[in-house]
């Protein structure tokens, strides 16, 4: 009887260690990143040259300060001594002005450990993750205790960490690919943070479908592009700007109401006029554009691709469309080696430098 139930236990064991290895092919996993938002001054075209025609840039608008402005964005660092940034691999050049990514599978759960060296409060504020009160990043009147506003509004010098869940619908419903993209982004104050410069793009990938590193298994390369107009007149820095020589060489000054239409860049990834370093990929690749937008005044886009197509929606096209802060994803097979335009088809965007290049390699 002790026999037979030694034996009985010894399946039982051997049996549920069979089952837990078939039903949790992909572990959940804590993803921490440690972000913090640095100032820095941005340069958009910083070749000096349209880069898409081989000509001098244009002419600056009557109130444009120059091409580079102060600005913060959120770069990652290796630990929470916030001492060395993780260094961006060349091939991830392009990302530019755009916040780490950050990867997550369903069921785990992201940690950022955010440090605020600008010099007035930011936030970090996620988009289709789940969190409480004390991880949203955005004050506002909502009942709450002064506990959980800690994250609402971090000071200069401070850190604070923001916790964020990703159940089943922060990841791919029936009708998307194996992932779907999301922002984060300062929401301390909203227009003036995100023409500031924090943001950055959030991967969740279905469950059992991702690479360690998080990001999809059926996908070869992953391609980010944000199409941003940056309004400076509505920066936090505007007046850093206005009176910084460096940025302001020709001595602009606001004149009446210096709308918000006066000192806008028009952007990829934070480059105009073909700046941006040119991601590659191959022919026969799987290649997953997330295409990401802001929410300035006209921040509707039309992001074209010469040369190959992608599906958006289930859909054949090489033209999709983006509201503000739309958050899309396009898949492309590329056919078509070489090295191709991408850009905004709204006229004046155009005309203002939303325009890159992107390569296909035989
Ligand atoms: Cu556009």
């Amino acid at each position: 009887m002790l026999k037979l139930s030694r034996v009985a236990a010894f399946v039982a064991m051997v049996g549920s260690v069979v089952l837990l290895a078939w039903a949790a092919p992909s572990q959940a996993r804590t993803r921490t990143y440690y972000i913090a938002a640095d100032e820095v001054i941005w340069n958009y075209a910083p070749s000096g040259e349209d880069l898409i025609a081989q000509r001098p840039l244009p002419p600056l608008a009557p109130m444009q300060l120059g091409w580079s402005y102060h600005k913060a964005i959120y770069r990652e660092y290796l630990d929470s001594t916030f001492r060395k940034l993780k260094p961006r691999s060349p091939e991830d050049a392009y990302l530019g002005i755009l916040g780490p990514v950050i990867h997550a599978e369903v069921g785990d759960t992201v940690v950022v450990v955010f440090r605020n060296n600008a010099r007035f409060p930011l936030t970090v504020h996620a988009h289709g993750l789940f969190y409480t009160k004390s991880s949203e990043g955005a004050p506002y009147q909502d009942g709450v205790s002064a506990w959980n506003k800690n994250g609402d509004s971090v000071p200069q010098g401070q850190t604070f960490t923001y916790t964020w869940q990703v159940p089943e619908r922060a990841g791919p419903a029936p009708g998307d690919g194996s992932s779907v993209v999301w922002m984060y982004h300062s929401h301390q104050d909203e227009v003036g943070d995100v023409n500031t410069g924090p943001i950055g793009p959030i991967v969740v990938t279905a469950k059992g479908m991702a690479k360690a590193d998080g990001s999809p298994k059926d996908v070869d390369r992953e391609i980010f592009a944000m199409f941003a107009q940056f309004d400076e007149s509505s920066s936090r820095y505007f007046q850093a700007n206005i009176s910084d020589p460096r940025i302001n060489p020709r001595h602009v000054k606001p004149v009446g109401n210096f709308s918000t239409t006066d000192d806008d860049i028009w952007t990829i990834n934070g480059y105009s006029f073909g700046n941006m370093p040119v991601p590659s990929m191959r022919v026969g690749q799987r290649v997953r554009w997330y295409l990401l937008s802001t929410m300035s005044d006209f921040d509707f886009h039309a992001p074209h691709w010469h040369g190959n197509t992608v599906v958006v929606n289930g859909m054949r096209t090489d033209l999709a469309q983006l509201g503000p802060m739309a958050m899309t994803v396009a898949d492309m097979i590329p056919d078509d080696a070489g090295t191709w335009l991408f850009h905004c088809h709204v006229n004046v965007h155009l005309a203002g430098g939303m325009e890159a290049r992107y390569r296909v390699l035989p």
